[in-house]
């Protein structure tokens, strides 16, 4: 959890190191040989030479867990090694810091393998202790060789592994209950907006290491309020009136803000499990306001509530067998949930097994859920222009599943370049085939233009259209506006300082002309390093905002760009500004503009 940027970064170049050993050849029981790490060390730095494929491993496991902190229960197991328990705790806490991203809470696995104590204990220490220190092609970083873990370190995770997982609580209603708090009953809540801000051109900024939100007025530019939230504040969404703000924190915790307040504030708080990442809110006609809706990795499962109080409704678990193998998976971990405008339902995405589980919410006592198979690492995504399709990176299957929530079935899985990252996408015309949604990747320099328009333009309509070629991988978001005619590319993750720190920016009509490369970065007046991240629009489509996310003892920015002239406009710093990293227009948010 203590990392800085740098030491980050360093790993996402170090992760790039293809070493001779992977979990699946279980022939390669022997460290790599010096001339083999010459040579893993010359691929590596031959990868920097060009901007193509990049790790994508740092950024899966970048978050580290809340689970760390966290009592659990475990059984001895009588073949491992012998452990002290506070070596056993120490492991557990690199485990939870380092590693569960990839292997899962259970280490039955993720997007990395599984890790089950029987194999582990067959590999043995010394075999595992290279694995760990060196890595393997198959994305597992370098952790030795990079300096991330030392070598005692190394040899205890060694040990670490062949142990029984260790397995967290269970976190169900009686224990929402039990955190659910009411800062500001409904009753003594304002009747009507009682400040004078422009409520559709705030913007909800993440904080991420500081475990709050800044309120930013869009017109002024100026901080609202800093609000507490939980712990690694991931994101934030909106009511379909615009009145209230949701924020989900890494560690669970849900914060319920009034924007009508004089000074907007929390006026509710719950814990939905021990570990989250998102968020959301009916939309449909006649239930605007009514439930929220959240997702937790650990336990696996969502849990509906009251939209203006956070009470717990109804819990349901996600744990169920995965599309391809059919095979049970105890922590399908739930990743992006939308809200269909076309039926009374959640889209609720459940990561490791690769369903899509649309979740009706008309009848709560007598749940119906419809449950369409995509592919597994469902991650992050969003709708069409039309608000009818969604779509979804299955990111470490390199695809993207389109759904159709008008008629709640998959339309296609398209396969797309390696770890598609599209955040919520971008939608606009392209001048040859028609209304296209588009997403970046984060293992490879490609921007990926999907046809949406299956009447007017039945030739691309589900198919990749074009396929741009961008700075580079790393790239986390991309974003446009109907009002705009520029398209821009972040690659924060990218190892390269010169690309972290810019972004990239088309011109929609003339995309054949290539990018402009935006000096963000060097627009903030700050000294590097830095990544720029996540463009977000105000409400009338004529600026975009980018974050300058720093190491959380250093001050960071926001930078606003003129979206016409694509010249800076201005730059918000603030002490206050520590990692910022997601920002949420309120209007772009509750209309699903991106
Ligand atoms: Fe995110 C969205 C999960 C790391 C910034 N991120 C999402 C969503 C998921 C997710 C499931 C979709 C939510 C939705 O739409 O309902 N993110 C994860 C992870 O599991 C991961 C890889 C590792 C972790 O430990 O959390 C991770 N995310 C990050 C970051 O490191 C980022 C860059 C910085 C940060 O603030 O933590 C980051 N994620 C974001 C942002 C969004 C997001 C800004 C929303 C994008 C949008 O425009 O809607």
């Amino acid at each position: 959890m203590k990392r800085n940027l740098l030491r980050a970064l360093l790993l996402a170049v170090l992760a790039t190191l293809p070493a001779s050993i992977d979990f699946v050849n279980a022939q390669d029981t022997q460290p790599p040989s010096s001339a083999q790490q010459e040579k893993a060390k010359k691929e590596a730095a031959k990868a920097l030479e060009g901007h193509g494929e990049r790790p994508t491993t740092e950024y899966e496991s970048g978050g580290g867990s809340p689970l760390e902190d966290v009592p659990m229960h475990h059984d001895i197991h009588p073949d491992a090694p012998k452990m002290t328990e506070a070596e056993f705790l120490q492991g557990k806490q690199i485990y939870f810091e380092r590693c569960a991203g990839c292997h899962g809470v259970l280490r039955k696995g993720a997007t990395g393998k599984p890790l089950p104590a029987e194999t582990m204990i067959e590999r043995g220490t010394e075999n595992l202790k290279a694995i760990i220190t060196y890595g393997s092609p198959a994305g597992m970083p370098n952790w030795g060789t990079s300096g991330e873990l030392t070598t005692d370190e190394v040899a205890l995770m060694a040990r670490y592994i062949q142990q029984d997982p260790p397995s967290p609580p269970e976190f169900g209603l009686k224990e929402m209950e039990s955190s659910w708090k009411i800062i500001v009953p409904v009753e003594k809540r304002p009747k009507k907006k009682m400040n004078k801000y422009d409520i559709d051109n705030i913007f909800s900024l993440t904080l991420r290491d500081a475990g709050q939100i800044a309120l930013i007025d869009g017109d002024t530019k100026k901080i609202i309020n800093i609000v507490n939230t939980g712990y690694a504040v991931h994101i934030s969404r909106l009511s379909s009136s615009g009145r209230y703000l949701y924020v989900m924190g890494r560690d669970g915790r849900l914060n319920l803000i009034d924007l009508w307040m004089e000074v907007p504030d929390n006026v509710a708080e719950i814990k939905i499990g021990y570990e989250a990442r998102s968020v959301e809110t009916s939309k449909f006609k006649g239930y605007e306001d009514k439930y929220a809706i959240a997702g937790g990795y650990w336990p696996p499962q969502y849990v509906i509530m009251d939209g203006d109080t956070l009470k717990p409704l109804k819990v349901i678990s996600t744990r169920g067998t995965t599309v391809d193998t059919q095979e049970y998976h105890p922590e399908p971990r739930v990743a992006s949930i939308v809200a269909s405008h076309y039926r009374p339902e959640f889209v609720v995405n459940a990561k490791e097994t690769g369903k899509i589980i649309m979740v009706n919410y008309a009848d709560l006592e007598n749940l119906s859920t419809t449950t369409i198979d995509a592919a597994r690492f469902l991650h992050d995504g969003g709708f069409d222009s039309t608000g009818r399709y969604f779509l979804v990176a299955a990111n470490a299957s390199n695809k993207i599943a389109v759904v159709d929530t008008k008629e709640d079935k998959l339309v296609k899985l398209i396969d797309v370049a390696k770890m598609p990252h599209p955040g919520r996408g971008a939608n606009f015309k392209d001048p040859k085939y028609g209304p296209v949604w588009a997403t970046g990747h984060l293992g490879s320099e490609d921007i990926v233009l999907i046809g949406t328009d299956p009447k007017g333009h039945p030739q691309s309509a589900w198919k990749v259209a074009r396929t741009l070629k961008g700075q580079g991988g790393g790239s986390l978001f991309i974003k446009t506006h109907p009002k705009s005619k520029n398209l821009w590319v972040d690659t924060p993750l990218n190892p390269d300082q010169k690309l972290s720190s810019t972004v990239a920016v088309w011109d929609i009509n003339n995309l054949d002309k290539g990018y402009q490369v935006i000096p963000i970065g060097e627009w903030s007046g700050l000294p590097g390093p830095m990544r720029v991240v996540h463009g977000e629009y105000n409400k009338a489509g004529d600026e975009i905002w980018f974050s300058i996310w720093r190491a959380k003892d250093k001050e960071s920015a926001i930078v606003v760009v003129d979206d016409k002239t694509r010249k800076l406009k201005s730059v918000i710093r603030d002490p206050r500004i520590i990692t910022p990293t997601g920002k949420f227009n309120v209007y772009n948010t509750k209309n699903d503009i991106y």
